[in-house]
């Protein structure tokens, strides 16, 4: 019970929770069963706070999910439910995952309380309520919430600025660096297909000298615009480098894999690119796609097998996909 609330907070379970910061008087959900006791709870909120009642638990958490509270009071006592469940399920959401919780305990119920308290909820107050007591708990929660919701949002900008190429939005190397072998292990303890295509802009210098580096850049954009449209949500778009890119697929065999090359292949060549002035600026692009082996494989030998297809790929011509 306890290793589940004290356990570190992942990177993906960061950037799947709300980190959007709430102003104003604060934004309070108001779980009981009991309209006696929630008019009674809620007129000691209601010059504090903004307050949403839920008579039912299951409709309190999935409204607590859906909308931007900045704390959820729960009072005991629901004659079919278990708070202390739904705390925990508060807590298992993402979206609810630092959400602070008041609960409203009875007089006496101290055995409860510790194991609210184990179960994540931040604070207690027992009746009869204390309308100031109320109001003083509930400001530090919500003071603390959105201070945390602050530096959440900021290292999440700076999690995902140092994920992202600046130039095309697309991934950067450095994500490709750490996902791929995650990616290439999955696919192989799961026995499932996975490949990945590399794609290297043709003459991208002579695009360069002729129309000069905003130029250049312009076409990288719209060329990076264009490999995204043409492959999945799940796939991993990256720009590797100066004019090249990587795209790791999973689930992907290899026939399927060169379908989506030569699809991109071609969209560029018939693409009107548009550089300052000049339209119609002729674009290609040479791929080489690599599949996973079954046996002995590593990423580096995928890559390198992608590269080679890559070099094939130029050394034949240029405009074509090597698989
Ligand atoms: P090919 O790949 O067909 O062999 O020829 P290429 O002309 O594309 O060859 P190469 O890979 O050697 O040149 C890539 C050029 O891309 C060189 C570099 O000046 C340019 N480049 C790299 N990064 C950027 C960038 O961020 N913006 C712009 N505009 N150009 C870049
Ligand atoms: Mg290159
Ligand atoms: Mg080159
Ligand atoms: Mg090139």
């Amino acid at each position: 019970l306890r290793a589940s609330t004290t356990r570190n907070i992942g990177i993906e379970e960061l950037l799947a929770a709300r980190t959007s910061v709430n102003e104003g008087p604060p934004r309070v959900l108001l779980i009981d069963e009991k309209s006696s006791s929630s008019s009674a709870i809620r007129k000691k909120l209601s010059a504090t706070a903004d307050v949403d009642l839920a008579d039912d638990p299951q409709v309190g958490l999935f409204q607590a999910a859906e909308n931007p509270y900045d704390c959820v009071v729960i009072s005991t006592g629901f004659a079919e439910f278990d708070p202390l469940r739904l705390c925990s399920q508060l807590r298992s959401l993402d979206r609810t995952r630092f959400l602070p919780i008041i609960l409203i305990a009875e007089m006496g119920e101290d055995e409860r309380i510790v194991r609210a308290l184990e179960l994540g909820v931040n604070d207690y107050i027992v009746r009869p309520v204390d309308e100031q007591e109320l109001v003083a708990r509930l400001r530090t929660q919500v003071k603390r919430k959105r201070y945390n919701d602050h530096l959440r949002a900021s290292v999440t900008q700076t999690i995902e600025m140092a994920v992202t190429d600046g130039l095309t939005g697309l991934h950067n190397r450095r994500y490709l660096d750490s996902h791929l072998q995650t990616l290439f292990d999955r696919a192989m303890s799961r026995r499932r297909p996975l490949s990945v295509m590399i794609t290297d802009l043709d003459r991208f210098k002579a695009i360069n000298d002729t129309f000069g580096h905003d130029g250049g850049d312009a076409v990288l954009r719209e060329f990076a615009r264009r490999l995204r449209k043409n492959v999945r949500g799940i796939d991993l778009a990256c720009r590797f480098g100066g004019e090249e890119f990587v795209v790791v697929m999973p689930d992907t065999d290899g026939a399927i894999a060169e379908k989506v090359a030569e699809r991109v292949r071609s969209e560029i060549e018939r693409a009107v690119f548009e550089v300052g002035a000049a339209e119609g600026v002729p674009v290609t692009v040479s791929v080489g796609v690599a599949t996973l082996n079954r046996a002995g494989d590593s990423v580096e030998k995928l890559m390198k097998r992608a590269d080679a297809a890559l070099y094939d790929a130029k050394n034949g011509g240029r405009n074509r996909v090597v698989a």
